[in-house]
């Protein structure tokens, strides 16, 4: 069964179970919009977007950044978590304070308490730009969650199974959109179809999606 459009008056404050221990809370960052993106424009001049490598070789079509005390990175030798920005040679950038409200409150209400991000993946992408199917296990405790914040243009994530060919669904993440999953859901694929190009009003033609994670 198709899920119906929505309005986005009507969407916000809704929470969507993609699983026993994944949410969609809608809209749950629109109040912090306002403090999120300055924040974000500030972090890019000392760690820039770039196109990272995947060990198989492929220039990733999203390009990303980091803040906080881990970034992480991949290139022919593999997927980590570096301390520092391998363009810079720097510490990657201070997790802005609102980042790090923000995750832990989306965390509170959907039930993992006391949540201490000390990693944020920033992945920007423009028109056709796309995430694979793959499961997030680079992390030390995969018993902590995954909170992600999306921003600007709308995408399809992909939501599947703990194993690559098990059936995804298909569900849209609107700007100010925030996902929680962590628990029996930790492990599932997920991945970002093409982004389709319609300009976002605020965002224009780009997608930000930041994920905050316990990686050490
Ligand atoms: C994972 N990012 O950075 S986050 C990633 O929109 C990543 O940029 C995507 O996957 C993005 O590693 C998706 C949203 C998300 C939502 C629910 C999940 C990821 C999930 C449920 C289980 C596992
Ligand atoms: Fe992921």
């Amino acid at each position: 069964m198709k899920t119906p459009d929505l309005f986005e008056h009507e969407r916000i404050g809704q929470r969507e179970f993609l699983g026993p221990q994944a949410v969609v809370l809608r809209g749950f960052a629109l109040p912090r919009v306002e403090a999120l993106l300055p924040a974000l424009a500030l972090l890019q001049t000392a760690s820039p977007f770039r196109h990272m490598v995947t060990p198989g070789g492929f220039t990733m079509s999203v390009a990303l950044t980091n803040c906080g005390p881990l970034g992480w990175t991949t290139d022919r030798r593999g997927y980590r978590y570096s301390p520092l920005d391998p363009d810079t040679g720097q510490p990657w950038p201070a997790m802005p304070e609102v980042f790090a409200v923000l995750a832990r409150e989306a965390a509170a209400a959907a039930g993992f308490d006391d949540f201490q991000p000390d990693a944020c993946l920033i992945n920007r992408y423009l028109p056709g730009a796309r995430m694979s199917l793959h499961q997030d296990r680079n992390e030390r405790d995969l018993g902590a969650p995954v909170v992600s914040v999306s921003l600007g243009m709308t995408a399809t994530f992909l939501f599947g199974g703990l194993a690559r060919a098990d059936k995804a669904i298909r569900i849209p993440l609107y700007h100010g959109d925030v996902v929680v999953w962590g628990g029996v859901d930790r492990l599932r694929f997920h991945g970002v179809l093409p982004l389709k190009d319609d300009p976002h009003p605020v965002l224009g033609r780009q997608r930000i999606n930041f994920t905050l994670r316990k990686a050490g």
